[in-house]
């Protein structure tokens, strides 16, 4: 009895609808003829988890029981979108609560919108961490994900005047049901202070850190249920509150208010998620979040995962921790300390644990979002593990000079130390030294991650690194956010896709089927609607009727191009308004833009700010015939992805090649039956590869031509000179045409695009241009338009991020699902 969970409500509408009352009595406190749309969304929250308890309880139980190895996902952020469908769906409740809740006289689809989405991620990295965990609990791997449980997400943007505002995103107000906080089971994590040498009993010389302050770490739980399995994993986020100690040593010297600060500080650490998303600042209070989540996943597993008295030697059969890019490199010195200072482990036998512990996933190939912390911040902060740090780093130098002798400019080069501008530590290359394997997120990034970011250790180590491509959780990316396709697919193939993607190979025949053509184009068509449905209430947006809808939604970064959209815009605004073409040579095409700028990124920013002037212009002129159209909905986030994304025709995919690593929207998009109009670049090439050139619209330099202009030198004012439709277009924004005869607002962009470019938009202008008038010769035969979407979809299966996992179990992690 003391081990066994209880058992489940009833799987159907009467054990619902009890169980529904009950939550609203006895959790919200309300009779259901007072209960508000919050209470019964709560009250459905706490059902639905009633529920799933019972598998997750017996999801601990069978795991801890059985020893087997478990992944520890390390990772700053989870951008996890709405949680109450993804349960429904999971546990198989849809359609019972939809009955139950209409016996309660209420529309499930009201309380749907009551939840506000946990955004704890800013973009990309953040919502792959939320696929896999979802595809590991799909898969039956035992799995923890840890991170930080922010208190405010990702701000909330709001455009005044055009302009991006941040508000921030208070998304606990009306309440967190999916999180089981265990105060009683905080971790204390220590900063500051010094390390000093002891001899221990047996007269060994050791070393011991003496921290001067220290936070709690408070667990939030949340279920992570798999697909219909019956296995529900844990999301550990971690909360920081003052400890007791910290603020009673204060309140001795009698100093009430300091007191009352000191917590604030402590608390400080989880307060809001960085919204920087490639920049790296070098802020002390990040290098605060990133080692407290870390100590405290570390010494959770430690402490209460593993059987006491596990012997810490056998530490990696049990556990594989992945570093979701540098952000938690330092578990790495964090392992080391734990072993060596408080296991008595000697260096050799620590380091031979830890190397095997950890693998470290790279997302970037930019230079400047390479994190370095300044030494002279980690000594201050983590003067113990700047220790290791350093003790990790001659070891490996004197490796280095081992293998390749004389050679003192390589070892300069590799060594995790980098000097200027100032001391610091380079996280990606201690990251690569400890880890087992390193990888990029799809072929052309891991090929570049070897070639050019880390060349050096890949010749030292060829075998180390290798390559996973990303991949989307099919659940919530087709499945919950297009019912409609999900019902055309499973009418046709049968419902098994939804756990073994390539499955849906088997559509391709059905490209040629008129009928199915006409099914497909439906649901593309009713999924329109329910976009502009939404855009009008949301947003007060009119979206007209039939047009192209030709959508890039992303952060907002000059190596994504955003310009160069805008660029075409302008440029067929141009040509209408001057003359040169008349608005019936136009394919009605409406541009949906969706993207948040980092609050300190100025050029973001001013590109927001041009992309709403240069709406307004656009969407009021009347000599565009209502052909164009510009929508910009402020607050791109999860929950409108959902929406927008089944709804795209066209997917614009068109970073500078060589500049993103993957890209994950671009699957979602094309499992969507979208087109994409995109680069040589990141998953692109891989999209590209599998769906047929004739059914992707590919153009612009590849990287080695970037590469090539790059080392030539590129001079973007020539692109402008010898291009008059160009110039044409750069003329127009640059006569304050858009900005009420202001010349110069949007100096800023026009003039980095002409004088430094450094991402190329306008020696790739002309042939996006060009391209686009493929894509609008192709849109205008709709049934072949249709057959080349149908063939996106049954094309794509291989973007599952189940099959992104499988790889990661066969090629790094060496473990397998439990069933
Ligand atoms: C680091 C230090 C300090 C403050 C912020 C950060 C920080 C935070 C977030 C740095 C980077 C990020 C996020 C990066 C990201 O989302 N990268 C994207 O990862 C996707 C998943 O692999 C890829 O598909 C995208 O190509 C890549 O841009």
């Amino acid at each position: 009895l003391a081990t066994a969970p209880v058992g489940s409500p009833s799987h159907n509408v009467d054990g619902f609808v009890r169980e529904f009352l009950h939550e609203l009595n006895t959790n919200q406190g309300v009779t259901l003829s007072a209960s508000s749309l919050n209470d019964q969304y709560l009250a459905l929250a706490s059902t639905v988890k009633n529920y799933l308890m019972a598998r997750w309880l017996e999801t601990g139980l069978k795991t801890r029981a059985a020893k087997v190895k478990t992944v520890g996902y390390l990772s700053a952020e989870y951008l996890l979108g709405r949680q109450l469908d993804n349960a429904l769906l999971a546990s198989d409740l849809a359609d019972i609560a939809e009955k139950g809740l209409e016996l309660c006289g209420i529309d499930l689809a009201d309380l749907r919108v009551q939840e506000v989405e946990p955004g704890l991620g800013n973009g990309g990295l953040g919502r792959l961490a939320a696929c896999f965990i979802d595809s590991l609990a799909t898969m039956d791997v035992p799995s923890i994900g840890y991170g930080i449980r922010y208190e405010y997400g990702i701000f909330r943007q709001t455009f005044v005047d055009g302009r991006q505002v941040e508000q921030p995103d208070t998304w606990l107000a009306l309440g967190a049901p999916w999180e089981f906080p265990h105060p009683e089971s905080a971790v204390q994590v220590h900063f500051g202070g010094h390390t000093e040498r002891y001899a221990d009993d047996g007269g060994q010389e050791r070393t011991r850190w003496v921290p001067s302050w220290n936070v709690l770490a408070v667990p939030y739980n949340y279920m992570v249920p798999g697909y219909l399995n019956g296995r529900v994993n844990t999301l550990r986020l971690w909360s920081a509150q003052a400890t007791k100690a910290f603020d009673l040593q204060i309140f001795n010297s009698g100093d009430y208010a300091q007191a009352v600060r000191a917590q604030t500080f402590a608390e400080n650490i989880s307060k809001v998620l960085y919204p920087e998303d490639s920049t790296p600042q070098g802020k002390e209070l990040r290098l605060q979040q990133q080692y407290f989540f870390v100590a405290a996943s570390l010494r959770d597993f430690i402490d209460h995962e593993l059987e006491p008295g596990f012997d810490l030697h056998r530490l990696p059969e049990r556990i594989t921790f992945q570093l979701n890019d540098t952000h938690p490199v330092i578990a790495v010195p964090e392992l080391m300390r734990i072993l060596i200072d408080e296991h008595g482990f000697d260096w050799d036998e620590a380091w031979e644990v830890t190397r095997q512990c950890f693998d470290y996933t790279c997302h970037t190939l930019l230079p400047e979002a390479l994190e370095v912390w300044p030494t002279e911040l980690l000594g201050r902060l983590l003067p113990r593990h700047l220790e290791i740090i350093f003790q990790i780093n001659d070891q490996f130098l004197s490796l280095v000079r081992q293998t390749y002798p004389g050679d003192e400019m390589l070892a300069r080069r590799m060594s995790m130390i980098s000097e200027h501008p100032e001391r610091g530590v380079r996280m990606a290359f201690l990251a690569t030294v400890a880890a087992s394997r390193v990888n990029g997120v799809a072929e052309l990034h891991s090929q570049l991650l070897r070639d050019k970011v880390l060349p050096d250790f890949s010749s030292l180590w060829p075998e180390k690194f290798t390559n996973v491509t990303n991949g989307v959780t099919p659940r919530r990316f087709v499945r919950l956010s297009n019912p409609l396709l999900s019902e055309l697919i499973t009418d046709t193939i049968g419902a098994g896709w939804l756990t073994d993607l390539e499955r849906l190979k088997e559509l391709e025949p059905y490209a040629d089927d008129p009928q199915f053509r006409e099914r497909f184009a439906a649901v593309k068509a009713a999924n329109k609607h329910r976009l502009t449905d939404l855009l009008r209430a949301r947003d007060g947006i009119d979206l007209p009727d039939g047009h192209l809808l030709d959508v890039m939604v992303k952060r907002l970064h000059e190596y994504k191009r955003q310009s160069l959209k805008l660029l075409h815009i302008v440029s067929l605004y141009e040509q209408v308004i001057s003359g040169k073409i008349s608005a019936a040579d136009l394919t009605p095409r409406t541009v949906v833009f969706g993207a948040k700028a980092a609050p300190g990124y100025r050029m973001a920013k001013d590109t927001i700010h041009l992309i709403n002037k240069v709406a307004a212009k656009v969407n009021a002129a009347p000599e565009l015939e209502e052909r164009l159209k510009i929508a910009f909905p402020a607050n791109y986030n999860v929950t409108l992805a959902e929406t927008l994304i089944p709804a795209a025709d066209l997917s614009e995919q068109i970073s500078l090649a060589g500049m993103e690593a993957s890209g994950t929207g671009n699957m979602k998009f094309a499992l969507n039956g979208a087109l994409t109009i995109g680069t040589d670049d990141g998953a692109n090439v891989e999209i590209r590869r599998l769906v047929g050139d004739k059914h992707f619209f590919l153009f612009g330099m590849d990287e080695p031509a970037v590469s090539a202009l790059g080392a030539k030198g590129y001079n973007p004012g020539s692109c402008y000179e010898a291009n008059p439709q160009l110039k044409a277009t750069l003329d127009l924004i640059l006569s304050g045409h858009f900005s009420d005869g202001d010349r110069h607002l949007f100096d800023s962009v026009v003039y980095n695009l002409l004088n430094q470019d450094r991402f190329m938009a306008l020696a790739d202008f002309q042939a996006y241009v060009d391209t686009q008038a493929k894509v609008e010769e192709r849109y205008a035969d709709q049934e072949a338009w249709t057959r080349s979407t149908i063939l996106n979809v049954a094309r794509t299966g291989y973007f599952s991020s189940d099959r992104s996992m499988r790889d990661y179990l066969q090629r790094i992690w060496h473990t397998s699902p439990m069933l």
